[in-house]
């Protein structure tokens, strides 16, 4: 019986030494100590045996009991030791690795430009006035002194959206709009700055482009005012050596009209490829509201005067920053926007 007794731990031994994880543990354990285990199995013999003998089995038997526990005890917070090692390794992070970049946003170039222009006007006096981008027939052009017939209105070839209705071919109805809710309180002095949408795509043509226009109607506005204005702008936004030039013009909600130039802003005005050898810019059209627009927007052209003008933002942003191709502003490439 001793022997036996012997032979069980040797087994044992070996047994919870080759195991290798908690499940295995566990069925030792029910194969060795459990109530149907070895162990219990060959003490059931013991009364079989001389009395004498018990006493030292029985104490043998105790002591094996007590070093298997202590084993499978030892094996299983080894095993599970091995396995927090394990898990540990693969969850390690090198926390002195670089991080990953957090991308900064910017303003969008037009963004930057439109904030200095609106920031000039809103220097001189002008409010803000904004506008649908879906506008009515009336309020972009027949409000504007161009009737269905206007050879003008041939010209605008312009996004229906319904019979009556397209997008805004210029925010000049916007302006329309203000004076009509005004009317008749002066001053009148508001830019209006947008979306506007013609049908025209190519490297100096966008579908959809952004225009400021400005209007100033009060008692007593002249020509003078708006070439005062329009110097004072071309300096603040290029430099104070500018210098403007007025071309007569057209426009039917104008009269009279003018394009008004820059002096180049590469060359300052002694000719390179920038101005095509002219030395001059064409970045406006302007002029003094005609009694027509005047009249249908509420206000008395035998009273009140008024100058206008109108901007495109793309051409101010590429002309300031150089850029030749008017796509690049609306293509999202962050190799292009960054630069800015
Ligand atoms: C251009 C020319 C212009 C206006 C816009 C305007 C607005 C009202 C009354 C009269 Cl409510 N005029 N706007 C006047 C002259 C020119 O824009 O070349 N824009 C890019």
């Amino acid at each position: 019986m001793l022997d036996r007794l012997d032979q069980l731990e040797r087994e044992a031994e070996e047994a919870i030494t080759a195991a290798s994880d908690i499940e295995e543990l566990r069925a030792l354990r029910v194969r060795f100590l459990g109530k149907k285990g070895a162990l219990t199995a060959l003490l059931r013999g013991m009364s079989q045996l001389p009395p004498g003998q018990r006493p030292a089995v029985g104490r043998k038997a105790n002591d094996l009991r007590d070093r298997l526990e202590e084993l499978l005890r030892q094996k299983e917070a080894a095993v599970r030791e091995a396995a927090s090692g394990a898990r540990w390794e693969k969850e390690r992070i090198d926390v002195t690795l670089p991080g990953s970049p957090v991308l900064l946003g910017r303003k969008h170039p037009l963004t930057l430009i439109l904030d200095e222009i609106k920031g000039i006007f809103t220097g001189l006096g002008f409010q803000t006035a904004r506008g649908p981008e879906i506008e009515s027939e009336y309020y972009n052009f027949e409000a504007l002194n161009m009737p269905s017939d206007h050879p003008a209105r041939d010209m605008q070839d312009s996004f229906y959206v319904s019979p009556q209705f397209l997008l805004r071919t210029h925010t000049s109805p916007v302006q329309v709009r203000t004076m009509e809710l005004q009317a008749p309180r002066l001053p009148v002095r508001i830019i209006a700055p947008g979306k506007v949408f013609r049908r025209d795509d190519d490297a100096t043509h966008s579908p959809m482009f952004h225009q400021v226009e400005g209007l100033a109607v009060d008692r007593g506005v002249t020509f003078a005012d708006l070439k005062g204005t329009l110097l004072l702008f071309a300096r603040a936004m290029f430099g104070e050596r500018q210098q403007i030039r007025l071309r007569p013009s057209f426009f039917p909600f104008t009269e009279p009209s003018a394009e008004v130039d820059i002096s180049c802003i590469m060359c300052g005005g002694s000719g390179c490829r920038v101005c095509s050898h002219g030395g001059w810019l064409e970045i406006l059209g302007a002029g003094m509201v005609h009694p027509r627009v005047l009249e249908i927007s509420g206000y008395d052209p035998q009273a009140v005067t008024g100058f206008a003008f109108g901007m495109g933002v793309e051409r101010i942003a590429m002309l300031k920053y150089g850029i030749d191709d008017m796509r690049l502003l609306f293509s999202n490439d962050l190799r292009f926007l960054r630069q800015f």
